[in-house]
């Protein structure tokens, strides 16, 4: 058997790129494959009963976009037989083995926000993805804000989050950021209006045209064909609708929140309550000491807080 990675899906039919060869073949897959999956040790699964976890171990599942398979070439028809294991699964977009996230935040308009940052840190930290923060609209930032918001981003920067600055429009920091997608699979998330369409076409010119080819052949009165695509770019592929339209962390428990602050756990062996302090009220907190002395931002915590309300009103909600 030959392996092949998905490149593009519409409905049944899959457009694999064959991993010796490095070319296109055009193959389909009898309904769904059984699939064993990576050993889960998300938070998430902590919460599902043990007959969920072991129903999970084995399941049956389609190929998707992202899928690295062993597909069978010897009779007329080509087809999938086996999906290999995923590093990570998403469902919007509907891609697997996704390498980064871009999380595209706009300068101004939509004003740029730390709680929507600090909310999408956690979940790429849960599905186990790595983020990669863009700022666009510079251009329509005066110049001591920008300079105050890169301030307090070189936060972030600390942490090794890496982040960039663009002007989508004018191309001002694309060419820097091209670099970031060399033999990746990335997926653009953001808020409506940030610029993300923006930026794929200042990335990629070529594809606007791509687009509406693509909305030709698909046709009037098929909005229901399963079209998933990745765009080839710098040796790696970008995947062609955005992420994390919706986005909430599905966290049950005050206690698992901090674990996703990782400048939090590093202060936390010296506060008073080594492993149980959830740095809120606890008397002696070396997080609350660090807000204090300015080591922890402010804002980083006050979302923190923040959190903690939003998972305790869900738990009185059930
Ligand atoms: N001045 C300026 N406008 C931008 C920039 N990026 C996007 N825009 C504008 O912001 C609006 C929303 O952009 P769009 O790419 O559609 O956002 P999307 O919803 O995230 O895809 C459009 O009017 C863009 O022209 C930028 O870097 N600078
Ligand atoms: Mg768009
Ligand atoms: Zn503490």
């Amino acid at each position: 058997m030959k392996k092949g990675f998905i490149k593009k899906m519409i409905s049944n039919q899959y457009t694999l790129i064959d991993q010796e060869t490095h070319e296109e073949v055009i193959a389909t897959a009898r309904g769904k494959l059984r699939y064993m999956k990576v050993t889960e040790d998300s938070s998430f699964s902590k919460q599902l009963t043990k007959k969920t976890k072991i129903e999970q171990k084995i399941t049956t599942i389609s190929p998707k976009v992202g899928d690295y398979v062993l597909y069978d070439d010897s009779e007329d028809q080509i087809i999938i037989q086996e999906i290999l294991p995923r590093k990570n699964d998403l469902t919007r977009p509907d891609v697997c083995n996704v390498d980064q996230v871009l999380l595209v935040f706009s300068a101004v308009n939509p004003e740029f926000s730390f709680h929507l940052l600090d909310k999408f840190l956690i979940i790429m930290n849960q599905e186990h993805l790595t983020p990669v923060i863009i700022i666009s609209k510079i251009d329509l930032i005066k110049i001591n804000a920008l300079n105050q918001l890169k301030e307090d981003l070189k936060y972030y920067e600390k942490m090794g989050y890496e982040v960039f600055y663009v002007n989508s429009k004018q191309r001002i920091g694309i060419d820097v950021l091209a670099n970031i997608f060399r033999s990746k699979l990335t997926v653009l998330a953001g808020q409506t209006g940030v610029g993300k369409s923006t930026l794929l076409n200042a990335l990629m010119p070529e594809l606007h045209l791509k687009t509406q080819e693509i909305s030709k052949a698909l046709g009037r009165g098929k909005h229901t064909t399963r079209h998933t695509e990745l765009y080839s770019y710098n040796r790696g592929y970008i995947v062609d609708t955005p992420g994390f339209s919706k986005i909430e962390f599905v966290i049950f428990h005050v206690d698992e929140l901090k674990a996703f602050y990782p400048d939090f756990e590093s202060l936390s062996p010296s506060c008073r309550f080594t492993s149980s302090c959830l740095h809120l009220n606890e008397p002696s907190c070396a997080v609350k000491e660090g807000v204090e002395k300015n080591e922890i931002l402010a804002s980083r915590y006050e979302n923190y807080v923040t959190f903690c309300d939003e998972i305790k009103n869900q738990k009185e909600r059930y």
